[in-house]
């Protein structure tokens, strides 16, 4: 039925309509939550103390790492300005070397990277 000055559709009058309007509710419920679940990552990710997000100068994107140390199997990015961090579990002390698996620049082959693992009462001391 009609309402004078109605913002809406009609009310569903057949089967067919109505499925369809559950539907559109259901699926405005779905994209609600996703909406919510977005903007709650995204505020997150902007008010966190762990990372820099301000990009000081264009001029230090250049350089891009790609630290890996294969006997630990940890590979990740580094990019200047932004604090990274990989938590690995090391089952035994000793050094352990890597490289830099991405071609970042001139001396690309003469970047080292060595782990130190040591005990964790060494390592207090
Ligand atoms: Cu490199």
């Amino acid at each position: 039925m009609a309402h004078p000055l109605q913002l809406g559709f009609q009310d569903a009058a057949s089967p067919i309509i109505e499925e369809l309007l559950h539907f559109h509710d259901h699926a405005l419920i779905a994209v609600f939550l996703i909406s919510a679940l977005v903007l709650y990552i995204i505020s997150t990710l902007i008010s966190t103390k762990l990372s820099n997000t301000n990009t000081i100068d264009a001029q230090e994107i250049e350089i891009d790492l790609e630290p890996a140390v294969p006997s630990l199997g940890v590979k990740t990015d580094a990019i200047p300005g932004r604090l990274n961090q990989a938590s690995f579990i090391i089952s035994r002390p000793g050094v352990y070397y890597g490289q830099c698996s991405e071609i970042c620049g001139a001396n690309h082959s003469f970047i080292p990277i060595v782990i130190e693992s040591l005990p964790i009462k060494e390592f207090l001391n």
